[in-house]
């Protein structure tokens, strides 16, 4: 018996016959458990401890060169009616893929182990946790697992006889890309990876059920699974107001979550704290207001890019206690190094696929010449990270004051603007598109859709997704306000205008007083923009009055070309699309007639 719970063990024995594993162990929770694992994936070589004097706790990892990416061709919504997976989703009939799967798990396990992980979304024990259990064949998946949920018996204690858990089976298999599969089964509360080592493929806490899986039960429940981090904005009187919001893979969504406010404002006494960086769970309090947990315990953050003044905090995060993996290995300290970090390549350095890497022959324009991936990763403990909210662990979670949408548009979205109301919100967000990153595999730099940065985590229609954000909004008597913003406006030579990163802040304080109604707005045909006075630049060498003009213009006959690619986005779903939605598209349209 592997645990006291019958389903449990019934479905534990059923995944064991099929994979056929050579032992089984139950991943207790226990720094001793957790050691004796480091060994073992030390001695295979599957983790390199790293320099302990200079990063304790922390180990590199290195996954196969196919295996870099979330693979979303490869991802499919299991749902017994097509139609409930939605145009933007790859479907497969449950039990079409079931008999498929099995196949290919048939016997994977074969002369491994197989670790069964216990772990919770959200804390222990509270009304909004959400329990799974994990198998895996691999000891990665465990450690990262332990750092990104709550690991541990006591998730089993607290799930006691229910059959009511997440069901997730993984394993590495072959690592063959062409039989990688990574299934969802909502109306099973089942998730099957296969043929994968890559975080965001098999640590089945984070985007498969977080997301996928929550938003399915999010929409029958009441309560929404949001791909978005959540912030506090502390005044210099103490007062913390809370922020969530969504953007697109790699758009900066960890550096805004740990955000160091500019001078002007630090000087002040104004702090940001951390609750979130990736995923948000929104619940309609007693209060009427709308409040967010960050179902996680860590952080699954892109190195590349991180360094002390991109993201000082997420940076310190990463100084003890993580897996790094698909980063530089430097030789001579035994630390590691990434595109970004400083200006120092190591000189004697392994590169991302184990080979020695000379960093003069690095050229930024070829990526093949990187020593990182660019899409590798570290796997941090939220609990290290300087700035996190003392709320990180509140069971109830954070009242929002603002939900804000964001992405990457060179020339078309202005700095910021206010939705005009909740329905008006969910447009904003419908209409949501950037450029495509290495986050997930294909095409980089090509504009995409991604509305409210969900396209790729919906486990569900997204028709009914967008009537679930109208329906859930007629609910809360105290709505956050929706805003949009866009740190990425560049120039005619394609530099970017705006400072970004610890100056979005300005932006933040605009919106939040916007929230209190602190500040007017002036109105446009896409929704309220700042006066360009209203956003603070106070110390911003290159930012004048008129470069804000610039930022915080809204080019009507862009928006027009906007129109058709909204219009063909949204003529991929059918009558399950909310009126709403083509009602506020009509304003649109009229508004930008007028
Ligand atoms: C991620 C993402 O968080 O791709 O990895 O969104
Ligand atoms: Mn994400």
């Amino acid at each position: 018996m592997i645990t006291k719970n019958k389903s449990v063990n019934a479905w534990i024995d059923e995944m064991a016959a099929m994979t056929c594993p050579d032992s089984i162990v139950l991943i207790d929770g226990s720094e001793s458990q957790l050691e004796e694992l480091r060994q073992q994936a030390m001695a295979t070589g599957e983790i390199i401890k790293l320099n302990q004097e200079k990063l304790p706790g922390c180990y590199l990892h290195r996954t196969a060169v196919n295996d870099v990416a979330r693979v979303e061709g490869r991802t499919f919504i299991c749902t017994s009616k097509k139609e409930d997976a939605g145009p933007t989703n790859n479907w497969m009939d449950p039990k079409e893929c079931y008999e498929k799967l099995s196949k290919i798990y048939a016997g994977s396990m074969k002369g491994r182990t197989m670790y069964v992980i216990p772990y919770s979304m959200g804390m222990v024990g509270s009304p909004f946790a959400k329990y799974g259990i994990e198998l895996t064949d691999s000891i990665y998946v465990v450690l990262n697992m332990e750092i990104m949920t709550r690991v541990g018996t006591d998730v089993l204690e607290a799930l006691g006889d229910d059959a009511q858990f997440i069901k997730g089976l993984h394993s590495k298999a072959d690592l063959d890309d062409e039989k990688r599969y990574i299934c969802h089964f909502p109306e099973d509360n089942t998730i099957w990876s296969v043929n994968s080592g890559y975080g965001g493929n098999v640590l089945l806490g984070k985007k498969c059920f977080a997301l996928r899986i929550a938003s399915y039960l999010g929409k029958n429940e009441g309560w929404m699974a949001e791909h978005m981090l959540i912030l506090g904005l502390e005044d210099p009187d103490g007062n913390v107001k809370y922020i969530a919001a969504a953007f697109p893979s790699a758009c900066g969504k960890t550096n805004l979550a740990m955000l160091i406010p500019p001078e002007v404002y630090a000087k002040k006494g104004y702090k940001v704290w951390t609750v979130g960086d990736d995923i948000a769970w929104l619940r309609i309090g007693e209060d009427g207001r709308l409040w967010a947990v960050n179902p996680e315990n860590g952080f699954f953050g892109v190195a590349p890019g991180t360094n002390e003044n991109s993201n000082y905090n997420a940076l310190a995060t990463t100084r003890r206690d993580t897996i790094f993996t698909n980063v530089v290995h430097n030789l001579d300290d035994n630390t590691v190094w990434w595109e970004g970090l400083d200006k120092n390549p190591p000189a004697n350095a392994i590169d991302w696929k184990g080979n020695k890497w000379d960093y003069t022959k690095y050229d930024k324009k070829d990526k093949s010449t990187c020593g990182a991936h660019p899409n590798s990763r570290f796997t941090a403990c939220a609990k290290n990270c300087p700035c996190i909210s003392k709320e990180f662990n509140n069971p109830m979670g954070v009242p929002l004051s603002a939900i804000v949408f964001g992405g990457r548009r060179a020339k078309t979205a202005p700095l910021v603007y206010q939705a005009r109301s909740w329905e008006h919100g969910v447009f904003v967000g419908s209409i949501m598109a950037s450029e495509t990153t290495a986050a997930a595999t294909g095409a980089v730099g090509v504009v995409r859709r991604d509305p409210m940065a969900m396209l790729p985590f919906c486990g569900y229609n997204m028709a009914e997704y967008f009537g679930h954000w109208i329906e859930m909004g007629k609910k809360i008597p105290n709505a956050p306000k929706i805003f949009n913003v866009n740190w990425f406006r560049t120039d005619d030579e394609g530099h970017f205008i705006w400072p970004g990163f610890g100056d979005n802040m300005r932006v933040l304080k605009w919106i939040l007083d916007r929230c209190e109604d602190k500040v007017d707005a002036v109105e446009t045909a896409i929704g309220y923009v700042p006066a360009a006075e209203d956003i603070n630049i106070d110390g911003l060498e290159d930012v004048t009055l008129d470069t804000m003009k610039e930022l915080l213009s809204v080019d009507k006959a862009l928006w027009g070309e906007e129109i058709s690619g909204i219009e063909e986005f949204y003529a991929r779903f059918d009558d399950k699309f909310p009126k709403e939605l083509r009602d506020q598209l009509d304003t649109l349209k009229a508004n930008l007639a007028k």
